[in-house]
């Protein structure tokens, strides 16, 4: 068969999502079936150990680094060659489901499968990645794993980063599931070029009835905790005029946040997703509020400026009710384009394969963002039903998901050189 009419498997492929979708599992009352395995977890672990074990079924020399990232390589014919990586992440948010980071990696595998029992050989070696806490839920900032592979955060650092759910250091939950690996942070050495297959967690490509997105970039993030430190009081008998409640303050922020996110309109977008109070109890006024605002534009100079007006919001909320502010930056990441080569290669992969497609920026973030900084990177997206992520009822339809793999697989072997 000549190598352009291959086609990836993809009952192979579902089967390996679903399998991988049992491993913290969670059901809706809809039937829906999403995934729990934030970062580091003993969820996560298994899933590794899933993944792992498919990397050394199919062959792979496989290597775990400092930071848990896991790398497995199918050897090319060329010794000197760098690697065409394919990849993305397989921890999940706690409402997560089974497509998002999940697909970029057994995509990848599929891709590798296809090609070994094809009896294919490519010039560069194939590689597939999953990267450390991608989603940053459990451990800030987000993309942590692939950050550190590029060598954008101190190993060290990250080890020593604190979990918001409980506490947990990253190093002692990474030492816990088995995945503090030997092999040095950053990299090596930069792949060849970097391709990763996700679902664009929007409503875009299925309002339009488009099959795939050739990505473009990544638009800017930021992340700030907030801490807002009152005083408690009694809820029946402390004056409206006495009380400095936190939560009040919490409360404006949040509103605000949202109208500034109307205010600029465009592509800005704001979110106040976690929102702690302290002592959390129906009678007593709290003494401390603790919230997250994320804040995105593609747009840098517009980000900066929402990241301002962020600013004087809360301090002016948290002035006029006689509260304290602490801040502490969780994430922030500029807007980043994709290679324009890379870009092209996924948008004619699409169209000689007779698939529908479009460019477009992705709103959520991703690893490919920093390997963007290390070698020609881009995106393949497929559609989100009702645009739906973060939330147990994501799904793509089967077609798109194989029709998203055959993208990869070829744009892969056009970068890798069949020999
Ligand atoms: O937050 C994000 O955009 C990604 O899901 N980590
Ligand atoms: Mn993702
Ligand atoms: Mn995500």
């Amino acid at each position: 068969m000549k190598h352009a009419d291959l086609r990836v498997d993809g009952a192979r492929l579902w089967r390996r999502l679903e399998a991988l979708g049992e491993i913290g599992a969670v059901h809706g009352p809809n039937g829906e079936r999403g995934n729990a395995r934030l970062a580091l977890t003993t969820e996560d672990g298994l899933g590794r150990d899933l993944v792992v074990g498919w990397m050394h079924d199919l062959g792979l020399a496989v290597s775990i680094d400092a930071i848990g990232n896991v790398v497995g390589v199918l050897a090319g014919t060329d010794p000197d060659a760098a690697p065409v990586m394919m990849g993305s992440h397989i921890d999940t948010v706690r409402t997560g489901g089974w497509f998002d980071g999940n697909l970029g990696v057994l995509g990848g595998l599929e891709v590798v499968e296809t090609v070994v029992r094809a009896g294919i050989r490519t010039r560069h070696p194939l590689a597939v990645a999953f990267f450390t806490d991608e989603e940053g839920a459990r451990f800030a900032p987000d993309m942590l794993g692939s950050l550190v592979y590029v060598g954008g955060l101190a190993v060290e650092d990250a080890l020593d980063i604190r979990a918001a759910d409980d506490g947990a250091r990253l190093g002692d939950e990474l030492a816990r599931i088995g995945y503090a690996g030997s092999t040095p942070c950053p990299a090596a050495a930069a792949p060849h070029c970097y391709f990763e297959l996700h679902i664009e967690q929007g409503p875009v490509l299925e309002d339009e009835g488009i099959t795939i997105g050739a990505v473009t970039g990544v638009q800017g993030i930021s992340w700030t905790e907030y801490t807002f430190t009152g005083q408690s009081a009694h809820a029946g008998t402390t004056p409206m005029r006495l009380r400095r409640d936190p939560g009040l303050v919490a409360a404006q922020v949040i509103a605000g946040v949202r109208a500034l996110a109307g205010e600029f309109g465009g592509a800005q977008v704001a979110t106040v997703g976690r929102c702690e109070f302290t002592p959390n109890l129906v009678n007593v006024v709290p003494s401390q509020v603790t919230l997250t605002v994320d804040v995105r534009n593609t747009d840098e100079a517009v980000l900066q400026v929402v990241e301002q007006r962020v600013t004087e919001l809360v301090d002016a909320a948290a002035t006029a009710e006689g509260v304290t502010v602490e801040r502490r930056t969780l994430a922030r990441f500029e807007p980043v384009e994709f290679d324009p080569a890379s870009i092209d290669l996924v948008e004619a992969t699409a169209q000689q394969l007779g698939l529908s497609t479009r460019r477009m920026p992705s709103g959520a973030g991703h690893d490919a963002q920093m390997l963007a900084r290390i070698c020609p990177t881009a995106m393949v997206f497929v559609p989100s039903v009702n645009g739906l992520s973060h939330n147990i009822a994501e799904y793509t339809h089967p077609a798109d998901l194989t029709a998203g793999a055959n993208v990869l697989l070829h744009a892969v072997l056009a970068r890798a050189g069949v020999a």
